[in-house]
């Protein structure tokens, strides 16, 4: 009868420590707005795989996709009050009065692939990464490289004169704002995932954005035209909420920053790859690509770039066309 006792107290004794051992001590949410074919899904999970294993399962990372956490400002604010802890973001902390962080997507400011990694990953790249963490609290813990921006449409542009009377959608993002107004178009602000629904119902004419989010968010089925505008070479950054880091111990704070270095270059070595594949893709499902005057568009953009910069983001501005 005592055997019996014994046995069952220590099958509940096992059964506490198991559970211990099982349930993660910390639980962190990582939202994006892309879908979970993207590379930055991709990403994501491989992030919350390497904490899992690192931690040795005291830290469980949650990935919500396609804006299920909120929309893209939604979840800045989020990461301060605690609804979201890590997200993919970039330019649209421009109005989180991170004057630096528009330079991370300003138009025309990168020549190619070579020059952005050179300028994302060194010493520039570093000193907007400290003004993201010192004046808002994000801090930003990967960089993603991303395709150039193209603009697409219903019918083809070749020159921003026939931009007039176009309505627009560019993120939430002032200086995108400011440079299509200056194009011709008319811009309006709206998250990411109201984005297909807005042009199948034909609320807006057209949006901007790299090959990959135009396949994965199924915008060519909505739009028949891709102009090779490439007029933002911009990289995003996956930033964690700097209160919530500081919450963990030294020991988790560094499997953080090793998980993240891992998504990284994960993320680069998929990037490599995808624009390729995502540009035949939308080849094959009937899109048209359409040479445009680039030299037209960029001086637009640059008059409006500079109009629209202080003296801190010109000065930026130089340093990193000097790289
Ligand atoms: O079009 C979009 O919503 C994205 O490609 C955005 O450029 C991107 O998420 C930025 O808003 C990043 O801050």
């Amino acid at each position: 009868y005592q055997t019996v006792i014994l046995f069952y107290l220590l099958l509940i004794l096992a059964g506490c420590q198991d559970k211990g051992e099982n349930q993660p001590e910390y639980v962190l949410r990582f939202g994006h707005l892309a879908n979970s074919q993207h590379g930055w899904h991709q990403a994501s999970l491989k992030f919350a795989e390497e904490v899992k294993k690192r931690s040795k399962g005291r830290v469980e990372v949650k990935v919500y996709p396609n804006e299920q956490l909120g929309k893209e400002m939604d979840v800045l604010t989020g990461l301060l009050v605690g609804s979201a802890d890590i997200m993919i973001t970039g330019e649209s902390l421009q109005s989180w009065s991170l004057p630096k962080s528009i330079l991370c997507a300003t138009p025309f400011a990168i020549r190619d692939s070579d020059h952005l990694k050179k300028v994302a990953g060194g010493p520039l790249g570093k000193e907007i990464e400290q003004h993201i963490l010192d004046v808002a609290g994000f801090r930003p813990i990967a960089w993603f490289e991303r395709g150039a921006r193209n603009l697409t449409a219903n019918r083809p542009i070749r020159h921003p004169d026939e931009l007039q009377g176009m309505i627009l959608r560019v993120p939430a993002v002032s200086l995108y704002v400011d440079t299509w107004s200056a194009l011709g178009a008319k811009p309006t602000p709206m998250a990411f995932s109201e984005v297909f629904t807005a042009l199948q119902q034909s609320t807006i004419h057209g949006q901007e954005n790299p090959f990959a989010l135009i396949k994965d968010a199924g915008l060519y089925e909505v739009q028949k035209y891709c102009m090779l505008t490439e007029h933002v070479k911009s990289w995003a950054y996956v930033v964690m909420s700097n209160k919530k880091y500081e919450m963990l111990p030294p020991d988790l704070q560094q499997v953080i920053d090793e998980a993240a270095a891992v998504m990284q270059e994960y993320e680069h070595e998929l990037f490599l790859v995808q624009e390729k594949k995502d540009y035949q893709f939308l080849l094959d499902q009937g899109m048209e690509f359409i040479e445009v005057d680039k030299e037209a568009f960029r001086k637009a953009a640059n008059k409006a770039v500079m109009e629209a910069f202080d003296a801190d983001q010109i000065d930026l501005l130089n340093r990193i066309q000097q790289v």
